[in-house]
């Protein structure tokens, strides 16, 4: 995709690096230096560490590996070592104050902009068609999705606000409910993608039988079904430590869902509203969504049927780097970027429909594989271990497709999520599977 003049490559790689930049800055600036300082979630780090880290990672892969420059402040890096410090003992680490932050992240950023004019983006892995530009520009937004779920979970007067994303379509009511994707190999992964991480590669055949899978992520609606029907009393629809999590901590709704006169209501981003029926459900764990597609009769995709789904196109027999094509997305195909601070109606973004016709694989909310996060065949790690490789094994599971928090940079066909299954602060839902029937494609 970045196939490009190397000004023009460098054009859009300053660009990439300021729509980032752009988003940290309103995610810190609309609160003040305590709150900037606090810690509101021990899940979570102080907003001020992740502002320095974004600074700190920039500066070691672009000042220090690329451009071969002296440190501006090695001090930092301990400090901002997320596996040194977990995140609960961050607020008590001798952090940069708010003033200080700001102006370390826009000295680095100032440097590397002059560093980026400078560099031949080719020669070696780390620089060809800018990658470590690309990664760094990742890590700011992945870390701006992250600092979005400090928000979420602060509590306090709301001070984020932005636009609803457009309402669903006229044919999103008569949508089927699943969409059989046939049996037969595909491509999974990317050799070719110039920005793809470690994870996504190597591109690789893998066979999928056929399967339907939910046209449209499970809704609150559905959701609902599941609450009122006692599912959350229910032994049998959970996996054992997903029951031990429901006993232990008492669940009974999605994480910031409370009940109030008889109604279900819902925090988000500091303002209570009715749970929206047509949106897709947030806030779920792995264990959660497994057990509502257990309780539905179904199971949750595995993460090869999750790509299939997204990006084999059966006309061609090719796997497109989106669910429309290969070119990067607008705002009429996939809610992204923050635009709108919440997930779409289900069955929104038509323009965004694979050639099976799944909606809204991109976007709007993550989605729960059955998955464990695992190396494909011919994985290397690149640039370093702990972007990825730390985590592969049974400990994680694999989340795809992105949510309206993530930008596009950070988000495609390929891209790979993971984390803990119990985790439920995240962006993340879910849709539903099945087996085909035999005969079926
Ligand atoms: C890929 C989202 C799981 O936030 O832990 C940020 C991304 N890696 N800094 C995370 C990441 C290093 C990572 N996830
Ligand atoms: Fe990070």
């Amino acid at each position: 995709a970045l196939e490009l003049d190397p000004e023009v490559l460098r054009e859009r790689t300053a660009a990439v690096l300021l729509t980032a930049r752009r988003r940290t800055q309103a995610l810190i600036d609309c609160v003040d230096d305590g709150e900037l300082m606090a810690q509101h979630s021990p899940l979570m780090s102080p907003l001020v560490w992740d502002l320095a880290h974004i600074g700190n990672q920039e500066e070691q892969w672009l000042l220090r590996a690329v451009a071969g420059r002296e440190a501006v402040r090695p001090d930092l890096d301990s400090i901002y070592d997320a596996f040194e410090h977990p995140r609960v003992e961050r607020p008590r680490l001798p952090l940069l104050p708010p003033a200080e932050a700001r102006g370390y992240v826009s000295e680095v950023r100032s440097r590397v902009l002059d560093v980026l004019e400078g560099t031949p983006l080719t020669g070696s892995p780390l620089v060809d068609a800018g990658f470590a530009f690309g990664m760094v520009a990742q890590h700011e937004q992945q870390h701006d999705e992250t600092m979005l779920i400090t928000h979420q979970l602060r509590s306090g007067p709301a001070v984020l606000a932005a636009p609803a994303p457009p309402p669903a379509p006229a044919d999103a009511a008569g949508l089927p409910s699943e969409v059989l994707i046939v049996s037969g190999e595909f491509i999974m992964g990317t050799s070719t993608d110039v920005w793809a991480l470690d994870n996504e590669r190597p591109a690789h055949r893998r066979s999928v039988p056929a399967f339907h899978l939910d046209t449209v992520p499970v809704s609150n609606r559905a959701y609902l079904e599941f609450i009122e029907d006692g599912g959350y009393r229910v032994q049998r629809w959970w996996a054992p430590e997903g029951w031990a999590q429901v006993r232990e901590h008492g669940l009974a709704a999605p994480l910031f869902w409370f009940r109030e006169g008889g109604e279900w209501l819902c925090r988000r981003f500091g303002r209570v509203e009715p749970v929206p029926l047509d949106e897709p459900v947030l806030h779920v764990s792995w264990y959660e969504a497994d057990a509502y597609a257990r309780w539905a009769g179904r199971r949750l995709p595995t993460e090869a049927e999750w790509e299939k789904a997204a990006r084999y196109d059966p006309a061609t027999g090719r796997s497109l780097r989106y669910p429309w094509g290969d070119e990067d997305p607008t705002r009429e195909h996939a809610n992204l970027g923050q635009r709108h601070l919440r997930p779409g109606p289900v069955g929104g973004y038509p323009s965004g429909e694979s050639p099976s016709g799944v909606r809204q694989l991109i976007g709007d909310v993550w989605e729960w594989t059955a998955s464990d996060f695992l190396p494909y065949p011919g994985f290397a790690a690149f640039p370093y271990r702990e972007y990825s490789e730390v985590f592969f094994g049974g400990r994680y599971k694999v989340l795809r497709g992105g949510s309206f928090a993530v930008d596009q940079v950070a988000c495609r066909g390929t891209f790979r999520n993971w984390d803990l299954p119990i985790r439920r602060q995240i962006f993340a839902g879910f849709r539903t599977a099945r087996d085909a029937d035999r005969g079926e494609g």
